[in-house]
């Protein structure tokens, strides 16, 4: 549905090249004011703190607007194979800051800024992140994207663009209470409108087959209600490469067609009224992590975000003559997670019901189109959708799922004859408790690839969730583990560490993160350490400095800075970190433990808990309890301090992570997939306290065993206790110690004196204790107590965190990108 021929002249720049404002101070100054006055209509001097932060932005933008036009070009003409990121979430953080380090205008900015009278760092501090993501997922997303930007991969991330993202946290009287992110209020100058690039999406109704004369039978599906998806285009810059690639995140309207009708029934509030159901399809993120509900509105939105893109794809990006049989060589569709899973589907009745593609040529086309990222072990966060919801808002995709499903069991008959178990096991549709399509068996019964992300994860995802498919396929499966960019997460949130790792051993390692390596040899250098150890100061300063403005907190800038930042989930096992907090305060006020014998240490959490996810929010309750009653004893000042700022998000990682020295990894093992905060801070030089789990292994193994804290079960080891009944009760009674931290906290001492405040943890620990917390404490206290008399060594610690430093290069996210490119997107 393109609008109208493009306009035509014989101008001299009507077809570029686009002028781009110099890149000069002067440039700068003359740009920013030219967007605030012509932008904004305002003027300097009278212009807001919003003005000032949209006409900077604004100006960045023009900056990247010649290379992202140049890029479009150049992918047009060279019609390589793109990847199409298929992702319900992009948890983006601030953009102002990235685009400026990827224009490398920083020092030009803020020089311009200066002389404009305006402190660039207020300015920044005015971007309101983009939180379109609960936690790892959409982060991943978003390092992806940067990463593939900056290897120059033709890209386009495809997503939603919400009009609330993940929820602002807020505390009273120490429990969470949500409140919505209207992230757009302020203005969005990131993002380009085009309605011109509109798509149509149905839902509901029926389908109609009708026999041709020459027998073969044609489906149709007559939807009875659609919407319209307007594309948003974000700009997704490379590091100083001159490429800038595409987000283009979808939002929807209603049709005219729509409340046309009902207008002319003359009933115009119900028009009204049918805009605003439209609308609410790209209303808001569903803010439950790894535990997705089975939401209608859910549903909808990922059916609606898939068909916009698709379509988008397939009708007006590739050009109008492409023999689609052609399809998997210019696009491959990552599928994160199973929330885009439904995409399967609508390629194929893209190519059966409208492009006239035999069922058999269509289905050579989808399987080579489409590979497949899991994410999660937990058997409550693999989707299922009922039957019955998926047939009523989709009865076509229905159709065509059961057909897909029917000739994979022949496959699966032929392969294992009798064996009709195995059959029922597999099957695309469960029939208990309620039937329902399992998205996490389609997308491996249609995927090229199917991959894990971490080492250990995809193992288990092998051995335990889809063992009947690796027997079947196992050259389907792989494994990619996750990274992060060293853009954001080192370049741009520890400029200290950076300019330290650039004197010592060039710039390159910004795109090359493999030569953090060089670093090794000045662990040894006192000078070094010296240096080292001077950033980390000067990074908590800073961190202690925004908590004080930000939330109140007065925190001692000497102690050991110990950071648990992550969802809470009972997986996570932030109540293992408690307890170990109760512990140690409990032993300073008994006096088991001398005030000179202590390392002094401050505990950092941060943690949003879904909304519904009653115990998660009891946790928080009782972290806050627990805070507010040891910050308060005069007997622990400057010994321990807990600090739980409110509303953890991408922004305030970036100033968290620079200044840690611990990082808090300590999930059950086997139930943390890859994790990717653990390998921001092994990056940013804290050491690791973490379980055998997720990307925690990987770390290990690099970084070496003697500059990591490792304790817990490992993944057997829990099947093993579990499989020989696990009571937690039975630990608590045969564990002094444990035993003295859950009494002191039962006995309400941290709540006023309120034993019920604390039940619903505290029974929760005793009589279930899912992810075997208990199990674990022991194990927990003797490491801590090992990272204690670490710390209390301050050379061999700054020793150990400059390997972290130097040893991690391998999480880097373009390392990921490059093998994704080699194992699955070239496959
Ligand atoms: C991860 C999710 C997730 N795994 C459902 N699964 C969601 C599942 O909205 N939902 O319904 C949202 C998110 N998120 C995380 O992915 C893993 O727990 C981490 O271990 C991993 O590092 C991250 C990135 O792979």
């Amino acid at each position: 549905r393109r609008i109208g021929p493009a306009f035509r002249t014989s101008h001299p720049l009507a077809s570029g090249p686009v002028v781009q404002p110099a890149p000069t101070v002067d440039g700068f100054v003359e740009t920013f004011l030219g967007e605030l006055n012509y932008g904004q209509g305002t003027l300097l001097s009278q212009s807001t703190l919003n003005d000032q932060y949209l006409a900077l932005a604004r100006t960045v933008r023009r900056y990247l607007m010649a290379d992202w036009l140049e890029t479009g070009a150049r992918r047009r003409h060279a019609q390589q194979k793109t990847v199409g990121y298929l992702s319900a979430e992009y948890l983006l953080g601030r953009q102002l800051g990235n685009n400026l380090l990827a224009t490398n205008l920083q020092d030009v900015a803020e020089e311009a800024m200066r002389r404009c009278g305006i402190d660039i760092a207020t300015l920044r501090a005015q971007e309101v992140e983009p939180g379109l993501g609960n936690g790892g997922l959409g982060r991943l997303a978003a390092c992806f994207v940067d990463s593939l930007a900056t290897m120059d991969v033709p890209t386009i991330g495809y997503g939603i663009r919400y009009e609330y993202g993940i929820f602002r946290q807020t505390f009273e009287d120490d429990r969470q209470v949500e409140l919505p992110d209207s992230w757009l209020s302020l203005g969005s100058p990131w993002e380009f409108p085009h309605p011109e690039r509109q798509v149509l999406v149905g839902f509901g109704g029926s389908t109609e087959t009708s026999t041709a004369a020459d027998g073969t039978q044609h489906t149709r599906w007559v939807p009875d209600w659609t919407v319209l998806g307007m594309p948003y285009h974000y700009m997704v810059p490379g590091f100083r490469n001159g490429v800038v690639n595409t987000l283009r995140l979808w939002s929807a309207r209603a049709t005219h067609a729509f409340d046309l009708q009902i207008f002319n029934a003359g009933d115009y509030t119900q028009a009204v009224r049918a805009q605003t159901f439209a609308e609410n399809i790209s209303k808001v993120l569903y803010p439950e992590d790894s535990t997705p509900q089975g939401k209608e509105l859910r549903l909808q939105q990922q059916y609606f975000f898939v068909a916009c893109s698709l379509h988008d794809f397939i009708d007006n990006t590739l050009p109008a003559d492409f023999d689609l049989h052609r399809l998997p060589e210019r696009i491959v569709f990552q599928l994160n997670d199973t929330h885009p899973v439904i995409a399967i589907p609508e390629l194929m009745r893209i190519l059966v019901d409208r492009k006239g593609f035999a069922w058999d040529e269509a289905w050579e086309v989808t399987q080579r189109c489409f590979a497949y990222t899991c994410h999660t072990l937990l058997p409550e966060a693999l989707e299922v959708w009922s039957v019955e919801l998926l047939g009523r808002l989709l009865p076509r995709h229905l159709e065509i799922i059961y057909r897909i499903n029917e000739e994979f069991l022949e496959q699966v008959r032929e392969a294992f004859p009798g064996d009709e178990m195995r059959v029922r096991r597999m099957s695309v549709i469960a029939e208990h408790p309620e039937r329902s399509v399992r998205m996490a068996y389609l997308a491996t019964v249609a995927g090229a690839k199917v991959n894990g992300v971490a080492e250990l994860h995809s193992q288990l995802l092998r051995d335990k969730v889809l063992p009947d498919f690796s027997q079947l396929w196992p050259e389907k499966f792989t494994n990619v583990t996750n990274g992060v960019t060293p853009r954001r997460f080192v370049r741009l949130a520890n400029r200290r560490l950076s300019e330290l790792l650039t004197d010592t051993i060039g710039e390159g390692w910004v795109t090359d993160l493999d030569r953090l390596r060089e670093l090794e040899p000045y662990a040894d250098d006192a000078s070094f350490r010296e240096e080292f150890r001077r950033v980390k100061r000067e990074n908590k300063e800073r961190l202690y400095r925004l908590l004080a403005v930000r939330d109140g907190l007065r925190l001692p800038q000497e102690a050991m800075l110990d950071v648990m930042v992550k969802r809470l989930h009972e997986y996570k096992r932030q109540t293992l970190k408690l307890l170990h907090i109760v512990s140690l305060y409990d032993d300073l006020v008994s006096g088991r433990v001398a005030p000179e014998e202590m390392t002094p240490r401050t505990v950092v959490f941060g943690a949003k808990a879904a909304p519904g996810y009653h115990l998660a929010k009891e946790i928080i309750f009782l972290v806050n309890s627990v805070a507010g009653v040891v910050n308060a004893d005069p007997r622990v000042q400057g010994l321990l301090s807990v600090a739980f700022p409110a509303n953890y998000n991408v922004t305030l990682a970036e100033k968290l992570i620079p200044a840690a020295d611990l990082s808090e990894q300590i999930s059950l093992a086997g139930k943390e997939a890859s994790g990717t905060g653990n390998m921001k801070f092994a990056l940013n030089g804290a050491l690791t306290i973490g379980t055998d789990d997720g990307a925690n292994v990987e770390i290990r193994r690099l970084v070496g065993d003697e500059n990591f804290f490792l304790f817990g079960m490992t993944e057997p080891e829990v099947e093993r206790r579990r499989a020989a009944g696990y009571t937690p009760a039975e630990v608590y009674e045969t564990t002094p110690a444990l035993r003295r931290t859950i009494d002191l906290v039962a006995s309400g001492h941290f709540t006023g004196g309120d034993r019920q405040a604390v039940a619903p943890v505290v029974d929760n620990l005793l009589h279930e204790d899912a992810f075997m917390a208990l199990a674990d404490f022991s194990s927990y206290l003797e490491a801590q107590s090992r990272v204690d008399a670490a710390y209390a060594d301050p050379e061999a610690w700054t020793r150990s965190a400059i390997l972290n430093v130097a040893r991690s290069g391998f999480f880097s996210s373009d390392r990921s990108m490059r093998d994704y490119l080699e194992r699955i997107w070239h496959s």
